[in-house]
């Protein structure tokens, strides 16, 4: 069987297995917690503006999805944001983008320094997306999917905007949806480009082109996934699909056909693209370094392939 990327990820059968969330502290006026202290008894930290930072990558999805929901909230001016370096190095994510190479709030160069003052012992990946307590400079969460359900409920009252992202009406089926667009296209990108057996990558590469294909039925129907208003579930869409002729389809092995084969998904991630907070949060560049960059069993050379042409994006 082929050399894993994350040997710690990967089952006897040669799947890709995420890790668990570390982290799972929730922000919201529910905590017992006065403003200005940590959690309370069920790590329930309280609501402050510009109290909390969110750690991204401008390449990792996950992170970006987070990025979304909070612009199309209004919440830049309550939650600050620090940017990553798109290149770990054996330390992690590192803050070299800043001047000094420190995160001007934070005062760290790695963001592991958070994870480890959080948790001394945590011998995990350390991922972003990250809340960051600015006060004791301890990791809140990296619960991505849960983070940006609260960025819509617990943030409420700070909320600038109100797109109404999740409808209450519609939940149930959002979550189906959401569910399982994680497992066969969200992370099912990931399962096709982490698996080492043939059958391992074989299922995932099946999945994720079978609810492709489902999707871009959906899509012939309506505008976006919930008809011609947008919800939370197209962001967590938007976020794999921007990436995915410029990374997934060959770095990952997602090859049958690219994003710009499938008309309605195409049509319909254009359309996200061109919305204030979609297209405006892509960063091609970092995403290609990232990924070509960072994945030495995938890609020994490091070599970041010159195409292909993204001005289809924006045309
Ligand atoms: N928190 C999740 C998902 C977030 C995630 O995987 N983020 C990636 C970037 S897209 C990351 O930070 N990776 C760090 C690494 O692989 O060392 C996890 O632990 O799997």
């Amino acid at each position: 069987m082929a050399q894993a990327q994350f040997q710690a990820e990967t089952s006897a059968r040669g799947e890709f297995v995420r890790q668990a969330n570390r982290f799972t502290g929730r922000v919201t006026a529910e905590s017992g917690s006065a403003p200005g202290e940590g959690p309370d008894e069920q790590d329930r930290w309280p609501l402050e503006a510009g109290r909390y930072r969110l750690i991204w990558s401008r390449a990792c999805p996950w992170a970006h999805r987070a990025v979304i929901v909070r612009g199309l909230l209004g919440l830049e001016d309550a939650i600050s944001l620090g940017t990553v370096d798109p290149i770990r190095d054996d330390r992690g994510w590192r803050f070299t983008l800043d001047p000094g190479g420190r995160d001007p709030v934070l005062g760290i160069e790695f963001l592991a320094e958070a994870y480890l003052s959080t948790d001394p012992g945590f011998q995990g990946r350390v991922t972003v997306p990250a809340l960051v307590d600015t006060v004791t400079g301890r990791v809140v969460t990296n619960d991505y999917p849960q983070l940006t359900l609260d960025f819509s409920t617990d943030w409420a009252p700070l909320h600038t905007k109100h797109p109404h992202l999740l409808p209450a009406d519609l939940r149930p089926e959002m979550d189906a949806l959401m569910r399982e667009v994680y497992e066969d296209v969200n992370n099912g990108v990931y399962r096709c480009g982490f698996a080492t057996s043939q059958e391992a990558y074989d299922e995932a590469y099946g999945r994720l082109f079978a609810r492709l294909d489902a999707l871009e039925q959906r899509l012939r129907r309506q505008r976006y996934l919930f008809g011609d208003h947008v919800t939370e579930a197209d962001v967590r869409l938007f976020t794999t699909l921007v990436r995915f002729d410029a990374v997934y389809h060959n770095h990952f092995k997602c090859n049958r056909n690219k994003l710009a084969e499938m008309p309605e998904l195409w049509r319909y991630a254009r359309d996200l693209f061109q919305l204030p907070g979609f297209g405006d949060t892509v960063d091609f560049d970092h995403i290609k370094q990232h990924y070509y960059g960072t994945h030495p069993q995938l890609n020994p050379s490091g070599i970041i392939p010159a195409g292909p042409d993204l001005s289809a994006w924006i045309s």
